[in-house]
């Protein structure tokens, strides 16, 4: 796990932080100075401001341990200041601490900084209602080069990081939507031993899973085989919810405040998915693949460390993870063949989509915005607001600020030639991808891109080609996550998290054997009951924003 995990630990990290949103819409409080009539447009250009200025920005220290806690004595953040001329006075909590300290700190309503995290801070329309924030629309428009260009090719970020009032509070980390993310792995060498390849409908997928359990893959003349080794979990339903893909259902997002996938859009209507006859066929091949032993016993308690376990006595033919691990699994392979990092070859194969009843192959793009929201604050001073806004705009989009993410501070992590080459360069007993983390580089806490250059680099080489071919699968999610008025988000805190236990409970059961499928009717009645139709009705009024915003 060395040369990933900081990496993919960000990625899993990837949590409900979208945002809640506020029911009275407010006119922007943002009344920044026009420039004058003579001053040509802002066009990105560096340094952001002739004379140094400074400003206050209030953030949390990362997401995991390993991530640098911003400080101007680290290379990345001084570098920065020395090419934007703009001083930042850090004011850092603990990641785990953030949402209380600031909340405390809002509720006083002094002593705000001039930027500030919005991470667990709540709906930003209600934050600008009650004069926290302001709106950026005006910012934006005169002094967010960079955002406009990345909005010119990302309309559904733009959509996201719209409120339904039709202002910008802020911008937010984007994460990578279509690359390796939730799908099986299939040991290769498991499939050439039972003379079968990659399955690409349900009944080549029950079949391969039968060969794997009958035909001893790890050849030790025992019966131990766990034909394929997954996870199912209130918390971790996306592993065995992504195979309904092949039912043509869509599955694969949502959770906590906005379970996505209880919904699909057809046709441009939304339908309950767990309420369609396609959802019982899904549950029905479910439900058999584990009573017929194909599928680990321990489902809903197993973990990752569960999964390496069944890998490593080559008992799994295939396996459930975010298939970035693919290499991993691989390297604790008993096919491995010395190739111990599992970086050379591939062993562990992401699955391609199997075919839907349709006749499609897909796989659901993971459209979501990942909290770091970029609030300027009501305090910070009107003619500080032009550079803050171009500030946020370099620091998320703008050249050099990506170099820094993606390669660190030039000199340092790297070096470059005369042709523009870029050398990874690390100090002696130092791990490259650490060593870019500890000065400030990778994934900071303000909104900032995953960057698809990053993710290519810190690849194993095979399984960056395998990603390339796997492209043309990834389809965009029907409804998009944008954000709920603070109403909707009331209403939807009043109704899902019991429905979601309801819905758990009843899959799991099915799933399981506990519940024949029989019932099916009235587990389907019962969501009816438990009223998941009023649900629908609030994605139903959000479904028609992303309409108006998008055409889809
Ligand atoms: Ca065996």
């Amino acid at each position: 796990m060395r040369k990933l995990s900081v990496f993919v630990l960000v990625l899993l990290a990837a949590s409900a932080m979208v945002a809640v949103a506020g029911s009275q819409p407010e006119k922007p409080a943002a009344t920044t100075t026009a420039p004058a009539a003579t001053a040509a447009p802002y066009m990105g250009k560096l340094p952001l401001s002739a004379e140094k200025v400074t400003l206050r920005f209030a953030t949390h220290q990362g997401t995991a341990s390993a991530m640098a806690k911003p400080s101007n004595d680290l290379p990345v953040y001084q570098y920065l200041e020395k090419v934007t001329n703009v001083h930042i006075e850090w004011e850092t909590v603990p990641y785990n601490s953030y949402k209380e300290v600031m909340t405390t700190r809002i509720a006083a309503g002094s002593d705000l900084p001039d930027i500030l995290n919005l991470s667990f801070l709540g709906n930003y329309q209600k934050l600008a209602a009650d004069g926290i924030i302001i709106a950026q629309n005006d910012l934006i428009k005169q002094y967010g080069y960079y955002i406009n260009e990345f909005f010119k090719t990302n309309a559904g970020y733009k959509a996201m990081m719209t409120a339904p009032d039709g202002n910008i509070y802020c911008v937010e980390n984007t994460v990578l939507d279509s690359h390796l993310s939730i799908m099986p792995m299939v040991n290769k060498y498991a499939m050439q031993r039972v003379g079968l390849g990659m399955p690409t409908t349900v009944a080549e997928f029950t079949n391969l899973l039968k060969a794997f359990r009958d035909k001893d893959i790890n050849g030790n003349g025992q019966k131990d085989e766990v034909p394929f080794a997954t996870m199912f979990s209130q918390n971790d339903p996306s592993y065995i919810f992504q195979l309904a893909n092949a039912f043509d259902l869509e599955m694969t997002w949502g959770g906590g405040t906005d379970p996505l996938f209880l919904f699909r859009a057809k046709d441009g209507k939304l339908q309950s998915q767990l309420q369609l006859p396609e959802f019982k066929a899904f549950l029905t091949w479910v439900a058999e693949l584990y009573a017929e032993g194909l599928i680990n016993k321990d489902l809903t308690s197993a973990n990752y460390d569960r999964l390496i376990e069944y890998v490593s006595k080559g008992q799994a033919g295939m396996v459930s993870f975010w298939s970035t691990y693919a290499y991993l699994f691989g390297g604790a392979s008993p096919d491995n063949q010395g190739d111990k990092d599992g970086g050379k070859a591939s062993i562990f194969v992401p699955m391609t989509p199997l075919k839907s009843t349709s006749g499609i192959q897909y796989y659901t793009k993971r459209l979501g915005l990942n909290g770091d929201g970029m609030g300027i604050t009501t305090k910070c001073a009107v003619e500080k607001r032009p550079v803050a806004m171009k500030w946020i705009d370099y620091l998320f989009n703008g050249p050099e600020a990506m170099m820094t993410q993606q390669w660190g501070v030039e000199g340092l992590s790297y070096t470059k030639d005369a042709a523009g080459n870029i050398t990874k360069k690390t100090p002696e007993g130092k791990e490259w991808s650490a060593y870019v983390t500890e000065i400030g580089g990778n994934q900071p806490p303000r909104a900032h891109q995953q960057l698809l250059a990053v993710w290519r680099s810190w690849m194993p080489q095979w399984l960056e080609d395998l990603d390339a071919t796997y492209q043309k699968y990834y389809k965009d999610p029907s409804i998009v996550s944008i954000q709920w008025t603070q109403e909707e988000s009331d209403a939807l805190k009043a109704k899902v998290p019991d429905l979601s236990t309801y819905v758990f409970e009843s899959v799991t059961k099915f799933i399981l054997g506990q519940t024949p499928i029989s019932q099916f009717d009235t587990f389907v009645a019962e969501l009816d009951k438990r009223g998941i139709k009023d649900v629908m009705k609030i994605y139903e009024q959000r479904y028609a924003r992303q309409a108006k915003a998008l055409g889809k």
